[in-house]
């Protein structure tokens, strides 16, 4: 173990225990990364403390992705302690509650939509903006995605093509940054249940459905989706950019997943 030795990694999106970030940050620093963290609001500051003080990091950093000051005033205070890192973990998405239920067309609002795509997509471009001149060579930056951007899914409604915009601006990043060597790459995670789970509407149903139907019978942990994380943001991963990595117990591949009689 310690494929992440001697790296730093800033971790954003953590905001709960059940957090996939969370799970990333548990699977980076167990690999030996140098840890710091953002979060979104005054309110969730005490808790992403206490959670950075479990990973041994004393680096927490206000950052509001809504705005791109919010956003180039996390960096420039992330300067203030670090002047290079090597991974950025983008686990970040937003939806109105309302939008993630019923119809697709009847719920989509057009400020629903461009918050969705904001929040979720544009913030990842706008955070390797601002990070690039801070990072190292052989650097590794990573989004969070999910089966809702290739097919449609009950309920995930907006998120989806919120989704399928972040997957090609991993791929559109990948080839940008690529000749600097630095690579950029997404998980697609299996559901999981997280405060933002909660928010689209019959995520139980979901989590039942996959659990009976996909390869391994299983939903999948933040801890399987923290050590692929792991994965991407070590050397092991060099020869990788641009790639969508589905950590989801084999649910894309499956073309029929009902009983047969
Ligand atoms: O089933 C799941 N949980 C899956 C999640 C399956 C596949 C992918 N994902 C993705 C999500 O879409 C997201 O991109 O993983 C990423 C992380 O999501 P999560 O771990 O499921 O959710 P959560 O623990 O809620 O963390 C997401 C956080 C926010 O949490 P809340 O619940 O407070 O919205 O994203 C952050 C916030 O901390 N966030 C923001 N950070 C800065 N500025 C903003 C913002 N405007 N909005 C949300």
């Amino acid at each position: 173990m310690g494929i992440l030795k001697g790296k730093k990694a800033l971790i954003a999106g953590v905001a709960s225990n059940r957090s996939i970030a969370y799970g990333v940050a548990k699977c980076m620093h167990r690999e030996g990364a140098q840890l710091a963290f953002t979060y979104q609001t005054e309110k969730l500051k005490p808790r992403v403390e206490k959670y950075a003080k479990e990973f041994g990091s004393n680096i927490c950093i206000e950052m509001e992705v809504s705005s791109d000051d919010g956003i180039s005033k996390a960096f420039a205070d992330l300067k203030s302690t670090w002047s290079d890192f090597d991974i950025m973990v983008h686990s970040i998405a937003f939806a109105p509650t309302e939008e993630l239920k019923g119809s697709f067309i009847e719920s989509v609002t057009r400020e629903g939509f461009k918050t969705a795509h904001e929040i979720s997509s544009y913030s990842f471009a706008a955070m390797a903006r601002e990070a690039k001149s801070m990072l190292n060579q052989h650097a590794s930056l990573m989004t969070m995605t999910y089966l809702g951007s290739m097919r449609s899914v009950p309920n995930y409604n907006v998120m989806g093509p919120a989704k399928a915009s972040l997957e090609s601006t991993v791929r559109f990043m990948a080839a940008d940054l690529g000749p600097e060597s630095i690579r950029v790459n997404g998980i697609s995670a299996g559901p999981i249940k997280t405060l933002a789970a909660a928010g689209v509407s019959g995520f139980r149903s979901m989590l039942k459905h996959v659990e009976s139907k996909t390869s391994l019978r299983r939903n999948v942990t933040i801890e399987d989706v923290g050590n692929t994380a792991a994965f991407l943001g070590s050397d092991l991963s060099a020869g990788m950019t641009g790639e969508i990595l589905y950590v989801d117990a084999g649910y894309r591949n499956l073309g029929m997943n009902f009983d047969m009689e």
